[in-house]
């Protein structure tokens, strides 16, 4: 059936639509090679051989300059060591487990290529998908750029073509998810549906991308374990450090989706995934990885580590703050009105805000701030509330000198709000003349005065952490 130029040519192959103008004669085309890089853990054999060989089939030979497989302590080295024997096969065994992130960054330090190639163990690539994922980055070194992810059935391995209408993307939970373009994107893209897709995330197994980039960038956080998280560290950093995520509706890559992980997780697979997912946040979200830790409440208790290298790599490519991103690449996400994005301790000279272990109808006290959240964290909403966890500091009457409680939050409740006035540096009731105060400390609590801007006990400094 033939349309016009730029419009679908509808070669149904399998169940997947080929666009006219993505068969362009390749062949014609200098392009760069590259290196594909393939980490496995106890992969299925069957599965292993079948991407490798796809590998070999569906791209012409002088791209593909080697492929390295890295197998990341799977229990049967012969797994990998049978492999080698194929021309251009590399095969790196770990000897011990190191999760897929160092196992790429080993795979892609090995490599002599120009421009990497990262495939999971279990895919099949489609006729041409590799000229038009080179093409695009050959041009521009700082594109990273995915294929269209299309289905390999996990029970019978039948191929089945993806939509083309879909991008990467996340709610606050983190998690990778895809999303549908909005209709005018769809209408939009109806005379160019070949056009790269600008995606706010990749999946993050399937993607090619310049070698030098990829080390200029700072590769993977390697102190990342086994599985989870890279892909959307991976996203916002080059996003936020002056690159672009692309997906190539020509390049087509089938991908076994599986229900469960075919393999262990050294740690427990929430706690890994949370601690890798918490070094993206707070490496790279500022005031938004509030927005994370408010939907995933429990993620707050699992230790991330040092992550003071990948914030001085940050610093040193100069990236832009999580907010541009939120503006620019992905409007679609939703940032929830009066959530909490201020959170830190609220300091008066050496002593901080402190709800002394108390609960609902307790009142506040100040202690020595000891940096270690717990009772002196605090957060400021939009909304006027300043709230420790559930509980809010309450104004229980309008009268000079009530002691203010702690109460649990029901935010609309004007007994609830406050503004911060003077620099940012008082608490004042949003509708009287009261400000915190900590005369009374000692005896009851902290009060509510007169606000009086020479008053050093109503001056407060919110640390944000
Ligand atoms: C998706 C990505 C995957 C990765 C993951 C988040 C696609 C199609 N897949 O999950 O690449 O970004 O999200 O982390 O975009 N592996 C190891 N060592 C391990 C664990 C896994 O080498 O300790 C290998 C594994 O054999 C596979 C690859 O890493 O080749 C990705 O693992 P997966 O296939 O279980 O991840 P998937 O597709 O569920
Ligand atoms: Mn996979």
């Amino acid at each position: 059936m033939m349309v016009i130029n730029t419009v679908v040519l509808s070669i149904i192959c399998g169940s997947f639509v080929v666009y006219s103008n993505c068969l362009k004669d390749w062949n014609n085309q200098r392009l760069p090679a590259t290196s594909v890089i393939i980490t496995f853990h106890n992969e299925a054999r069957s599965a292993l051989l079948r991407t490798i060989i796809s590998v070999f089939r569906k791209s012409r030979e002088e791209l593909i300059h080697e492929i390295i497989l890295v197998d990341d302590f799977s229990d049967d080295p012969s797994d990998g060591l049978e492999l080698a024997v194929i021309q251009k096969v590399k095969v790196l065994r770990n000897n011990k487990r190191e999760g897929l992130m160092r196992s790429r960054v080993r795979g892609a330090d090995a490599s002599t290529a120009e421009i990497l190639t990262f495939l999971d163990s279990h895919c099949e690539c489609n006729v041409n998908w590799l000229e038009p994922l080179l093409e695009r980055v050959a041009e521009d070194k700082t594109r990273v750029v995915s294929p269209i992810i299309d289905v390999i059935n996990m029970d019978n391995f039948e191929y089945i073509g993806a939509a083309s209408d879909i991008k990467g993307g996340f709610g606050w939970n983190l998690v990778f998810k895809w999303d549908y373009m909005s209709a005018e994107e769809i209408k939009r893209r109806e005379n160019n549906p070949t056009a790269p897709i600008r995606t706010p995330l990749i999946a993050g197994g399937l993607f090619t991308i310049n070698k030098s980039w990829f080390n200029q960038l700072g590769k993977y956080d390697t102190k990342m374990d086994v599985w989870g998280g890279e892909n959307i560290e991976i996203s916002f950093r080059v996003w936020l450090c002056h690159g672009s995520l692309e997906i190539i509706p020509c390049s087509r890559v089938g991908h076994v989706f599986r229900k469960q992980h075919p393999y262990t997780f050294p740690g427990g697979s929430g706690i890994v995934f949370a601690r890798n997912t918490r070094r993206a946040a707070e490496v790279w979200m500022d005031e938004y990885k509030h927005l994370y830790y408010n939907t995933v409440p429990s993620s707050k208790y699992v230790s991330f580590g040092d992550i003071s290298e990948r914030l001085d790599l940050k610093k040193k490519l100069k990236c832009r703050p999580f907010k541009w991103f939120l503006e620019n690449v992905y409007p679609e996400l939703e940032v929830p009105p009066n959530q909490a994005l201020l959170y830190g301790m609220i300091k008066q000279g050496e002593m901080c805000m402190d709800t002394m272990g108390h609960f609902a109808d307790g009142s506040i006290g100040l202690f020595h701030c000891h940096n270690s959240g717990g009772n002196q964290e605090w957060s400021f909403s939009e909304d006027g509330s300043l709230r420790h966890l559930d509980l809010c500091i309450v104004l229980p009457s309008n009268t000079a000198g009530t002691v203010l409680e702690l109460a649990h939050c029901t935010p609309t409740h004007h007994s609830m709000k406050w503004i911060q006035i003077h620099n940012k540096n008082m608490f004042k009731h949003r509708s009287y003349n009261l400000c915190i105060d900590s005369r009374d400390v000692q005896s009851q609590g902290l009060i509510a005065l007169p606000c009086d801007e020479t008053a050093r006990t109503q001056q407060w400094k919110f640390i944000i952490n």
